[in-house]
Formats: C-alpha cells, sequence, structure tokens
C-alpha cells in the first residue's frame, strides 16, 4: 500500500538519481488538448508513439489516457505499452508526475510537487490544471511507491540532477512570480535539499529564449555525467538565444559541483531557429485563457531535450542542418547507449519536447 509521508526525502536517506540509473520503466501521458496539439492531437499522436515505441525497447512503458481517449490509445500504442486510464489537463509527465527518488538499500519513494501550470493565475499556460496536480499521486498509488507531498509549486523539467548531489536549474523558472512568491532563493534551495537530496543547486541565469516554461533547464542544460553537461548553444551572437547560453557557461565556468569538480561544458548548436507555419497555426483551437499558437512565433527548439533509457538515448530531430552535429555529439557523449531519433517538431509545437513528455523511474539498482 502507498503511504503519504510527513518527513521529507533526505531525511529519510533518499536522493533524486541520475536519469541515466536504472530504470523499472517511463511513464507518458497521452496528448489531446485541441487548445495546445494541433488538428485534435492526431499528429501529436504519432509523436508521442514514436517516442514510447523507442523507449519501449529497453524497458517498460505506460502511458496514462483520459477515459475520452483510451480506446484511440490502446489502438495506436504497441501492446506491450502499458496503457492506464487517468484524468489529465495535458500530456507532459515529467511536471505532472512524481520525481522519483531512492536511498541506499535500493527502496524507491516519490515527490509529488505542487502543479500549476507553469505559473498559475500569473502567466500559466492553462486553467484549471487540478486533474494535472493530481496525476503524480495517481502514479505512485498505481505503483504502490511511498509519496512526499512538497510544499513547493515545482516541475520536474526545471530540475536536473547528476545524482552525486548537485542539481541544475535555472533563476528565470524557479524564482518566476507565478510558482512560489511567498519564497525566497535561500528558501528554495532548501527545499530542493530536502526533496531532492542535493547540497548544491547550480543557478544559471535563463533557459532557452521563448521558451513558455519560464526556462526550464530540461530544455537549456542536462548532466550527461558528472561534472560532464550538454549546454544548448547558438554561433549567432546577435541571436537574443546567444546571450542566455554565455551567461550559463560564464556560471558554469566559474563554479563547482558537490563532489568539487569543475563542469566540462558541451555545447550543443540549437536547430532553426524554428517557427510555427500558417498551417500549423490554423489546426489549433483558439480558446481564450490558453496560449495561442500563432503563424511566426519561435519555438523553444533544443537538443537537449532527449531522454535517457536504459541501453538508449531518445533524441529529437527537426530536419535541420544541425541535426547531424546533434547526433554525433550524443553518439560520443552516451556511448555505449544507442541514439535512437525521433521527429521532434510536432512535440515542440505544443511547447516542450521528449524530455518533458516522459517520466523515468528508477529501478534502485
Ligand atoms: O519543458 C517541459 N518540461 C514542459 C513543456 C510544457 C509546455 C506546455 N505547453
Amino acid at each position: 500500500m502507498a503511504r503519504t509521508l510527513d518527513s521529507t526525502p533526505a531525511a529519510d536517506g533518499y536522493r533524486m538519481p541520475a536519469e541515466w540509473a536504472h530504470h523499472a520503466g517511463c511513464w507518458l501521458v497521452w496528448p489531446e488538448r485541441p487548445d495546445n496539439w494541433r488538428l485534435g492531437g492526431k499528429p501529436a499522436q504519432a509523436a508521442f508513439t514514436a517516442v514510447a515505441t523507442a523507449i519501449a525497447q529497453t524497458e517498460a512503458v505506460t502511458v496514462a489516457v483520459s477515459a475520452r481517449q483510451y480506446d484511440n490509445a490502446r489502438s495506436q500504442l504497441p501492446e506491450h505499452v502499458r496503457v492506464v486510464e487517468m484524468s489529465n489537463d495535458d500530456s507532459w509527465m515529467r511536471d505532472t508526475g512524481p520525481t522519483f527518488v531512492v536511498n541506499d538499500d535500493g527502496d524507491v519513494r516519490g515527490v509529488d510537487w505542487v502543479f500549476n501550470a507553469w505559473g498559475g493565475l500569473v502567466d500559466g499556460l492553462y486553467f484549471p490544471w487540478a486533474a494535472d496536480d493530481a496525476v503524480a499521486r495517481k502514479v505512485l498509488e498505481l505503483e504502490g511507491v511511498d509519496r512526499y507531498r512538497a510544499p513547493l509549486v515545482l516541475e520536474g523539467g526545471s530540475i536536473d540532477v547528476d545524482g552525486e548531489g548537485t542539481v541544475l536549474v535555472t533563476e528565470e523558472c524557479l524564482l518566476s512570480a507565478g510558482r512560489n512568491p511567498d519564497l525566497t532563493r535561500a528558501d528554495i534551495e532548501q527545499q530542493l535539499r530536502d526533496h531532492l537530496g542535493v547540497e548544491v543547486v547550480v543557478w544559471l541565469p535563463y533557459g532557452v529564449y521563448l521558451d513558455e516554461t519560464n526556462g526550464h533547464v530540461d530544455n537549456f542544460c542536462r548532466f550527461v555525467r558528472p561534472g560532464v553537461v550538454m549546454l544548448t548553444w547558438t554561433d549567432d551572437e546577435t541571436d537574443p538565444q546567444f546571450e542566455r547560453s554565455a551567461a550559463a557557461l560564464k556560471v558554469l565556468e566559474s563554479t563547482t559541483d558537490a563532489r568539487g569538480r569543475s563542469f566540462e561544458v558541451v555545447k550543443i548548436h540549437q536547430p532553426g531557429p524554428i517557427f510555427i507555419t500558417e498551417e500549423e497555426s490554423r489546426g489549433v483551437d483558439s480558446i481564450e485563457g490558453t496560449l495561442p499558437r500563432e503563424a511566426g512565433d519561435r519555438l523553444a527548439g533544443s537538443y537537449v531535450n532527449s531522454y535517457i533509457g536504459n541501453d538508449l538515448v531518445v533524441l529529437p530531430v527537426f530536419e535541420d542542418p544541425h541535426d547531424d552535429a546533434a547526433v554525433a555529439a550524443y553518439t560520443q557523449l552516451f556511448a555505449p547507449r544507442h541514439i535512437v531519433t525521433v521527429p521532434g517538431r510536432e512535440i515542440l509545437l505544443g511547447g516542450g519536447n521528449v524530455h518533458c513528455i516522459t517520466q523515468q523511474q528508477p529501478s534502485g539498482r
């Protein structure tokens, strides 16, 4: 039976493992919102199916889906992917799912953060979000995993850990007005220590330019292994992304991690810039109160937004001249894992990418 615990993971000897630690499985939510996904979600459903199918090569995959879409999801997904019915407001399991934590004995528990659709009534992306806020609890209940309810508005995409005491975050996101306006930076650091079991918080100033999550770090800068990070980069000094990436580089070059290591930074050139087309914009229902998808709007494209699975890495590509360099960098960085590329554009049109739609469940081994 899954219990809700009053203590914190750190106090109980738990910490968030790095994404490359062995997984028991991976979770996704099926996309269907017509005011976020064009053409009633059909192209996005194909893209999510490609991601789920790729990950299912090396670990168990579960897709949570609304009652309305259950039959459709079941028929599109391969048989060996488990499909479970679950209410939701949208399909970002990285942000609505639990953050799993482990202890030295290999026991697994889950952190259930407060979710407010990336900024609540200040600059959130939709209302209501109650079904999304209940997703983490339901996943933990289904898995029989004990839960900590963290008193912090946070999404899984806004943190990235090395499993050895260090977490990467952005100030743009964690200090944004719509999340925890009553908490100081020191308060937030303490919550991260308590719930992720980390010692050092590395604050990068910004994330990717025009990222609608207020600059999630998972779209910008992520650990490849302890001491090594990949950073979304552009060589174009006139691109607004340049200042953002350069500011992060400066922090990373002057910081050490929890083990006293300097960071090796691998620059991964961004795709594009990528813009929404007329046709793509027309396919999205326009509803007051949700983020409009207008033709010509720039998307926050990034190759860093990938999933590190048991024996593979799932990497979004964009039919872009920078794709080949990204694949080559990943091949070198993640060997012996093999790199599986998936079309990233449809997921990007919804505001995120492969990492944002997935949530790994560590095995504790
Ligand atoms: O970056 C992520 N982890 C999620 C992106 C959410 C976009 C919502 N439209």
